[in-house]
């Protein structure tokens, strides 16, 4: 089989190939999400990134957090986008138009909308990184974890006070995007609502000719929809409490209110440390608590999976993709559902599927109709998802599967190339080649 063909490098090898990407990938000022697909600094992409710069260059780890909450709206807001002067991505800063935002910064150029919030998770990680390191980046760490702490709660705030609408409990996204698993199943049903003007203005996609095959990106059908939304924002000024009301798309992401909850416990777990007032430290435990009841009540009766929700018709949107372990993440579900859902994960439906190469869970069931093994989030493997449910894993004190799933994803990725993603039969990298965030968390999962 072709797995057999792929190369194996040692694991220092490896790790020095790992460093080498990030190295390469940094402009000076940003490491870009990758080096011709990606040409800027992606919000979730940057906390990633930290976390493998952590094991390189504590400081340079730091610049690039700090880079990113530069571009922090003035409402709180992290852009999920911030532009270099690159002009080899579609959309850029002037399609997204956010100079007639408010709330924008005044320093940057940013995009409208947000990414998952994972970003106090980088900052404990790059804590932890420097307290190995030495006397000197400790202290520098610690004095950047203070320095940021106010902004991370303004972030969390911000996603409380403006994409908690409903009494569903879970975060809105208002474009798939923002889900960061861009064109996952999951939005299939709210993007089928989307129904693009005759007013879109024309654009030529410029992500296609960065990839191998255009069947391994988004249909143009599908970006016809991305644009349409971005379209609808700008023309709302990007004000928030217009755009979560009237645009087409609205939709309670599981995934996001997962990560959230345990992002918020991570937060307290800093301010304590840092001497945070009780009051701040008080409402995150109110908005983790909120949010993982809202994964446990998302959870479908006979499968146990967690579901997203069309805050538009009032639907639960049920498919069989990685999202749905989201109680894994962050806990809270009954027992019962959290051991139906760890014997769904090591099922031939996920990570047992006889014909994986590297049993970590693919972003779609394989067992599910539509699965597509090369076409982005719409089956293949990434490494960056395994690396979350390792961490949250380990946290947890399952211990032993979160080896297992490193074990498995490093054997996935030791061909040294960083793919974006993988064929999960054969693992064949896809997408981009030395794609940081891949490169990042084989590197933290090396050192
Ligand atoms: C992908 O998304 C961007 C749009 O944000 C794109 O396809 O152009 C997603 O995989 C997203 O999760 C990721 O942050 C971004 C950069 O790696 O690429």
């Amino acid at each position: 089989t072709s797995g057999e063909r792929r190369v194996r490098y040692p694991h220092p090898v490896l790790a020095a190939r790992a460093a080498r990407v990030l190295r390469d990938n940094d402009t000076g000022s940003v490491v870009t999400a990758a080096p011709r697909l990606y040409p800027h600094m992606w919000s979730w992409d940057a906390a990633f990134i930290s976390i493998g710069l952590a094991r390189l260059d504590v400081r340079r780890a730091i610049a690039e957090l700090e880079t990113l909450f530069a571009a922090q709206w003035r409402n709180g807001m992290v852009p999920h986008i911030v532009f270099t002067d690159a002009d080899a991505y579609f959309p850029g800063p002037d399609r997204w138009g956010t100079d007639v935002a408010r709330d924008g910064p005044s320093n940057v150029r940013t995009s409208g909308i947000c990414q998952p919030p994972v970003h106090a998770i980088a900052v404990q990680r790059v804590l932890e990184a420097a307290r190995m390191s030495s006397p000197g980046d400790r202290a520098d760490a610690e004095r950047f974890a203070r320095h940021i702490w106010p902004k991370l709660y303004a972030w969390h705030r911000w996603l409380v006070e403006y994409r908690t609408p409903g009494s569903s409990g879970l975060i809105a996204i208002v474009h798939g995007w923002e889900s960061g698993m861009d064109n996952s199943p999951r939005w299939d049903l709210p993007y089928a609502a989307v129904k693009p003007g005759a007013e879109l203005p024309p654009y030529v996609r410029k992500d296609l000719s960065a990839v191998g095959d255009p069947g391994e990106r988004p249909t143009d059908r599908e970006y016809d929809r991305y644009l349409w939304l971005i379209e609808e924002m700008r023309r709302a000024s990007y004000d928030q409490r217009r755009i979560v009301r009237d645009s087409s798309f609205l939709a309670g992401d599981v995934f996001i209110t997962a990560l959230f909850a345990i992002s918020c416990d991570v937060l307290i777990e800093l301010g304590r440390e840092f001497g945070q007032a009780p009051e701040p430290l008080g409402n995150l435990a109110e908005w983790a608590a909120n949010a993982r009841a809202a994964v446990a009540a998302s959870c479908h009766s006979v499968s146990g999976m967690a579901r997203d929700r069309d805050l538009r018709t009032s639907r639960w949107l049920d498919t069989q993709t990685i999202a749905g372990f989201a109680p894994l993440l962050c806990g809270g579900a009954p027992d019962g559902v959290q051991l139906r859902l760890l014997s769904l994960l090591d099922s031939e439906r996920w990570c047992g599927h006889p014909g994986l190469l590297a049993p970590v869970p693919p972003s779609v069931s394989p067992l599910r109709p539509g699965f597509t093994p090369r076409q982005y989030w719409r089956g293949p493997q990434w490494p960056v998802v395994v690396w979350l449910f390792w961490w949250a894993f380990e946290r947890r004190g399952w211990h032993e599967r979160a080896r297992r799933l490193r074990d498995a994803a490093i054997l996935l990725t030791e061909d040294g190339s960083f793919g974006e993603y993988y064929e999960p039969f054969t693992g064949e990298p896809l997408g981009s080649a030395d794609q940081s965030w891949t490169a990042a968390v084989v590197l933290d999962w090396l050192c």
